[in-house]
């Protein structure tokens, strides 16, 4: 026999970021930000989830603005067949004003608001254990260093925002001891605080225990770069027995998913053998489509890179206002390197001219046979003479 609970794993939301990197964005971004909770909302309605897990920093502040609190309580509310949990994290923890306290939430969540805490879900064969930042630091375990004793005939399910910690690794940030982990009995462990989320859950090692972080469901800045999601799917009971011995293990089917949104992406663009201003739009167009599916809806960091001919200057201005139409967001950044025409410029009467010919000594003016030593002192030497010297003064 087996039966499965259907669940669904987020963190580190934070909700009521101001976005201050993309001030002319920010009040657009926010707005998409709540839309995005709100699509989290939405799957666990179309999956049917029986549990919602918010492994902390479900908001950016401590005391939220009230009409984000209303909302998501209300949202909340309106997911009714949905049992929700929050174990607050070091963004949003427990003080005596903030909404963990001060706010009442809909019957079906489960705010956790002290040490290690359980809450018992009988017609699940269930039990979630949590425990919540009460401060914006937490250097020691907030579990505790005692492993719970725990019912072993039930699923049990473990929520914390925290860092996972190694032999002699510490963390102000609630450090969670692998080894007590390992030896912990849990089922799944449902992590925050690494924005960098799992697609699937580990097992700890000679353990039954599942962990996994679910990172942010939504990028907000280029340093949360590329595909972010939620953990989504089935814990299903397995009647065989399990490593610690008891009559069932706990096998799933979670994996990473992306809700709808915007993406922030690095692109590292070689625009080597351009020509002229239209090639090098073409190469960047063509990246930037590339990229995935929905590029029109996200925000790029490029990169130009490569050699390029000394004669061609390529313009982010140029580029950002020719992207505009197509493209929601880009900032270009210019790093490529100039592509010298060395035959013409050792033949040159200028100090340049000079330069390379002394650069070069007996060695023909062929990049490709050149030492990387000489590139790289031609390349460094002829770039400070553009940004040092009057352009080609005559020696
Ligand atoms: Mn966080």
């Amino acid at each position: 026999m087996t039966n499965s609970i259907r669940l669904v794993h987020t963190a580190d939301i934070h909700l009521g970021t101001p976005f201050s990197a993309l001030p002319e964005l920010a009040a657009m971004l926010q707005q998409e930000q709540l839309q995005l909770f709100m699509n989290m909302i939405d799957h666990c309605r179309q999956t049917d989830a029986d549990i919602l897990l918010i492994a902390g920093d479900m908001f950016e502040q401590a005391i939220p603005d009230p009409s984000l609190t209303g909302a998501v309580s209300e949202a909340f509310r309106l997911l009714s067949k949905t049992r929700i949990f929050i174990a607050p994290g070091n963004h949003d923890p427990v003080f005596p004003d903030s909404p963990w306290l001060k706010n009442s939430w809909p019957d079906n969540v489960h705010v956790f608001r002290t040490g290690l805490e359980k809450a018992a879900l009988d017609d699940l064969k269930t039990c979630v254990y949590g425990a919540a930042f009460c401060s914006t630091a937490a250097v020691k375990p907030l579990t505790g260093h005692q492993t719970p004793d725990l019912d072993a005939t039930k699923i049990n399910i473990l929520l914390l925002h925290g860092d996972l910690v190694g032999p002699g690794q510490t963390s102000v940030y609630n450090p969670v001891d692998k080894g007590w982990l390992q030896h912990s009995g849990f089922d799944y462990v449902a992590l925050g605080h690494v924005h960098k989320g799992h697609d699937i859950p580990e097992r700890m090692p000679q353990s039954d225990t599942l962990f996994a972080y679910s990172g942010c469901p939504a990028g907000r800045g280029f340093d949360e770069a590329g595909k972010r999601g939620i953990i989504s799917g089935s814990l299903i009971r397995v009647e065989q027995p399990g490593l610690s011995g008891r009559g069932f293990r706990v096998d799933h089917n979670l994996c990473q998913t992306s809700l709808p949104g915007r993406q922030y992406k690095l692109l590292d663009i070689d625009i080597s053998g351009c020509q002229n201003h239209d090639d090098i739009y073409l190469a960047v167009r063509d990246g930037i489509r590339h990229s995935g599916a929905a590029w029109q809806q996200d925000l790029f960091k490029i990169i130009l890179s490569g050699a390029i001919d000394d004669n061609l200057q390529p313009s982010p201005a140029l580029l950002q206002s020719r992207l505009a139409p197509d493209v929601f967001f880009c900032k270009i950044t210019d790093r490529t390197t100039r592509a010298y025409n060395l035959t013409a410029l050792s033949g040159e009467h200028s100090l340049m001219g000079a330069f390379v010919r002394r650069v070069l000594g007996q060695d023909e003016p062929d990049w490709s046979k050149l030492s990387a030593e000489k590139i790289q002192m031609l390349q460094s030497g002829l770039q400070a003479f553009e940004g040092e010297v009057l352009y080609r003064e005559a020696d």
